[in-house]
């Protein structure tokens, strides 16, 4: 049908929470029922931005922790005009983190408020739908060791997670909290549903600015 935009719908968490498995498993359920969806994830390391930060993150070249903030939220914004046509050719977004993961790992950090954090990323397209598979930490470091990149350890993933805690209370913003613990199987189905949802509500409205007030 003409005009059908598709929903931007994004999944959050702290590392381990299952958010790539479940990102790809949405996409796959999505098309099977005859929806356009695509993937997409943050960081996207494939660009010039991202080989940068993907080297901060394996701990290979330091960046200024104000520095790096920003180039997660250029890595945003420079797919900000593929977003929108996709969107607009009717195409749901499924992504594998977003601006939440930006303001919660920085704004774990000494010194950094959630405020300065969120600024870069006011403006970008708002998520229909965010997707938060909560999972304590302890849990988290049971499903293995965390990797080696830098984040990686459990007294900082505790701090981002505190931090997603914080901007959750959003109202503005349609969260849907999800518990992360339950098997692969009965998490998909519960985010599918809630997919659906969001798919049917963005045919019905525009797509909205993130953290713009009005
Ligand atoms: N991360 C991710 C940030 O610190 N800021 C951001 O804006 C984004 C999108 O990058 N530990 C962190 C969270 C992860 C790390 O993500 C790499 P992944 O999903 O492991 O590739
Ligand atoms: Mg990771």
């Amino acid at each position: 049908m003409a005009g059908r935009r598709g929903a931007l719908i994004v999944l959050e968490g702290v590392d381990r929470a299952g958010k790539s498995t479940q990102s790809r498993r949405l996409v796959e359920a999505l098309r099977a029922e005859g929806h356009q969806a695509e993937l997409l994830r943050f960081p996207e390391r494939t660009t010039k931005i991202g080989q940068l930060i993907s080297s901060y993150l394996e701990k290979k070249n330091n960046l200024e922790d104000h520095t790096v903030h920003l180039l997660f939220s250029a890595n945003r914004w420079e797919q900000v005009p593929l977003i929108k046509e996709k969107l607009n050719q009717g195409v749901t977004l499924v992504v594998d983190r977003y601006a939440f993961s930006g303001v919660a790992f920085t704004s774990a950090k000494e010194n950094f408020s959630l405020e300065w954090c969120k600024q870069p990323d006011v403006g970008l397209p708002k998520p229909d739908l965010i997707l938060f598979l909560q999972l304590c930490i302890s849990e988290a470091a049971k499903r293995g060791d965390f990797g080696n990149e830098i984040y990686e350890d459990s007294s900082f993933q505790e701090k981002v997670l505190q931090s997603y805690y914080h901007l959750m209370k959003d109202k503005t913003l349609n969260w849907k909290v999800i518990d992360a613990s339950k098997n692969i199987e009965d998490l998909h189905d519960e985010i599918k549903s809630f997919a659906e949802e969001a798919l049917q509500q963005a045919q019905h409205t525009p797509i909205g600015e993130l953290w713009k007030k009005n």
